[in-house]
């Protein structure tokens, strides 16, 4: 059963209840066995399963998986080696409400957080734990945020009683025994426990269903202990604990005591038509363009796109004093609805290459995936991501708006070769964006980099189908991390402040505050957005270099009509100053809310930011 390291045979199990959860591991790792063992006597599970991470374990698990239900194999001629799963209809996205960092003091997990006290929260846990994992096999997943030979590399372990979790992790983060050797290579590395049960113990005889789940959720993180834990749910960000857990709520801590910034952004790189290479982080909150703009396929002539990371970026202040980024995942985990032939031909390039998971689409009659905005041309005839039959007449979408697509990143055709350096890129310019019909102009260029921290802290959007509640109501969501911030707002903003207080002040990037959502009086999009997104970047890129004209506003520069290239393209430059344009009356209105939301940090806002608020305020005044 066990093969030379030790490990099981792929597809072959550990009997914990006769060996123990450490018997026959294939690890030396102290703490790693000891936390393993406590959680199999904790959890009961029927057996326990080291994950290796490779091709022959996840075609066992994969096929495991489409013989309970849980994944549909697609068609292998269109999408090979590729599946489908649905969940349950209540475990479709990210729950915030349930969603706790429970830092020792309350004052530390901040206003913007859910806190309970961590002894009660603990007690609370190990009560939904025990058992929890009953008829199940509990899977042991090492993995890496980051690259395995980083300087510092982040190691963490997660353990599921999910198969389908561990299939998607495989795709997201670099797992397995590679990383489990390099952890006792390191002296038996500190790695960042995260353990998630579905919350759905199985009786002896008992079926399963295809999505395992439980009413109640909670996500839970102890920040001082760097410690994760997820019950009920077995949705992305609920459930893949790299992803928003570790490498946004538990690293943005790790950063703020070692000096760096975890942050909700993508990478890309611009290569200008003088052959000079540029690199853009730019932080939209959840569903709101970041995988769009990273794979962006630019309609503006001479300009080249490639990308480096659609959704979490480290920042790190480099040698040189430059800020430098990377990405620390392995995978994409897109917004499926509006990724198209047309919108993201990058998306649907890599998506075509196969080895991917789509979650809650709706399927086709050959055994293919489809969503709402994937062609021009909608079928005839789905079945839709409840599994009902679907037609076009059909008054309810065919794919859930928050079902995703699972994909490796180096299926991307237009991946950067610096996505494979652990030093990063050095970082130009940052964007700042969210989802506003109106107030916020199309690009506005902060005034300098204190004025850019202040776009990013008062930074709104209507929220999205990313989250569980409602959709479409305005909120303040601070540098897209309002759901990712693992401290207290305030101090994250005060981080920011002061660790680039300390970097090489000419070398800190151009800060933008970017909205691709404006609409127009007749309700239509005041700008064309996706590739044509291009188009803005080049003027970024250009006020970078000193060569494209602005106006200056109270709130920063915007592009002059005639300042951005729109070639080929059928809009004037009346269009843009229309998409640009700063009213005043709106501007109040927004200047109030912002008041509001700074009045909800009490003592912890830096006060840097709320002169640059009085600052902005007189601008309008004296306008
Ligand atoms: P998360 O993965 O949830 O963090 O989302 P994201 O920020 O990566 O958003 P994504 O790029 O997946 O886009 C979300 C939705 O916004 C999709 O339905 C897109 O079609 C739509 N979208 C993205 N970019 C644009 C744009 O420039 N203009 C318009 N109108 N819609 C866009
Ligand atoms: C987001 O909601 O920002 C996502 C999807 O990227 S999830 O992984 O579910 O967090
Ligand atoms: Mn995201």
């Amino acid at each position: 059963v066990l093969d030379e390291s030790g490990n099981a045979a792929p597809g072959q199990l550990q009997d914990s209840k006769i060996r123990g959860a450490s018997d026959g591991a294939p690890t030396t790792h102290p703490a790693l066995l000891a936390w393993v063992q406590q959680v199999a006597e904790l959890t009961q599970p029927a057996a326990v399963y080291w994950v290796t991470g490779s091709d022959d374990e996840n075609t066992v698990l994969t096929d495991e998986l489409v013989e309970a239900g849980t994944l549909t194999r697609l068609n292998p001629e269109t999408f090979p080696n590729s599946f489908a799963a649905f969940s349950d209809p209540k475990d479709v996205a990210r729950v915030e409400e349930q969603t706790f960092i429970c830092s020792e003091k309350k004052e530390d997990a901040g206003f913007t957080n859910n806190w309970m006290d961590p002894a009660q929260m603990r007690t609370k846990l190990d009560g939904l734990f025990a058992g929890s994992m009953r008829g199940r096999t509990m899977y042991v997943i090492p993995f890496v945020m980051g690259h395995l030979d980083a300087e510092d590399p982040k190691f963490g372990v997660e353990i599921t009683d999910s198969a389908y979790v561990v299939a998607s992790m495989r795709i997201m983060a670099r797992i397995g025994t590679d990383v489990l050797r390099k952890m006792e290579e390191l002296d038996n590395a500190f790695f960042v426990p995260a353990l998630h049960s579905v919350g759905a113990p199985l009786a002896e005889g008992e079926a399963d269903v295809a999505w395992p789940c439980n009413e109640e959720k909670w996500i839970v993180h102890f920040p001082e202990d760097r410690s994760i834990f997820s019950y009920g749910s077995g949705y992305g960000g609920n459930a893949l604990l790299g992803k928003k857990c570790y490498a946004l709520r538990i690293a943005s801590v790790m950063a703020r005591d070692e000096g760096w910034l975890a942050e909700h952004m993508l990478i890309l790189k611009l290569t200008s038509p003088e052959k000079k290479d540029y690199y853009v982080s730019a932080a939209f909150p959840s569903a709101c363009g970041k995988t769009n703009l990273a794979l962006l396929d630019p309609t503006v002539e001479g300009w080249k796109v490639e990308t480096l990371g659609d959704d979490i970026t480290w920042l790190r202040f480099g040698h040189d004093g430059e800020l430098r980024a990377t990405n620390p995942e392995a995978g994409l985990f897109g917004v499926a609805p509006g990724t198209g032939w047309s919108t993201n031909p990058n998306a649907m390039r890599a998506i075509a290459k196969g080895n991917s998971i789509f979650t809650n689409v709706a399927l086709t009659d050959d055994g293919g995936v489809w969503w709402e905005g994937m062609t021009d041309e909608v079928p005839a005839h789905l079945t839709d991501w409840l599994g009902n039959e679907w037609t076009p007449d059909s008054d309810t979408p065919a794919a859930h708006p928050n079902s995703r697509f699972c994909t490796p990143i180096d299926q991307i055709d237009m991946l950067a070769e610096e996505y494979h350096s652990p030093e990063g890129v050095p970082v130009s310019a940052i964007l700042f964006g969210g989802r506003r019909k109106t107030t916020v102009p199309l690009v506005t260029q902060a005034r300098d980099w204190t004025s850019g921290i202040f776009m990013g802290s008062t930074l709104s959007s209507e929220t999205t189908a990313a989250a569980a509640g409602a959709v479409g109501v305005v909120r303040r969501d601070p540098m897209a991390m309002l759901p990712f911030m693992g401290y207290d707002a305030g101090d994250y903003l005060k981080h920011w402040i002061t660790l680039s207080g300390k970097a090489d002040q000419d070398k800190l990037p151009a800060i933008f505050l970017v909205n691709w959502f404006r609409r127009t009086a007749d309700g239509g999009f005041a700008w064309p957005g996706f590739g044509e997104n291009s188009r803005v970047l080049k003027w970024v890129i250009e006020r970078l270099e000193g060569k494209a004209d602005a106006v200056e506003t109270p709130i920063g520069f915007v592009p002059t009509g005639d300042s951005i290239d729109l070639a080929g393209l059928d809009m004037t430059p009346a269009d843009v100053e229309a998409a640009v344009h700063v009213d005043p009356a709106e501007w109040e209105t927004e200047l109030a809310g912002i008041d509001e939301w700074y009045a909800r940090f009490g003592g912890s806002l830096p006060e840097e930011l709320s002169a640059k608020l009085a600052e902005v305020k007189d601008r309008f005044a004296a306008a």
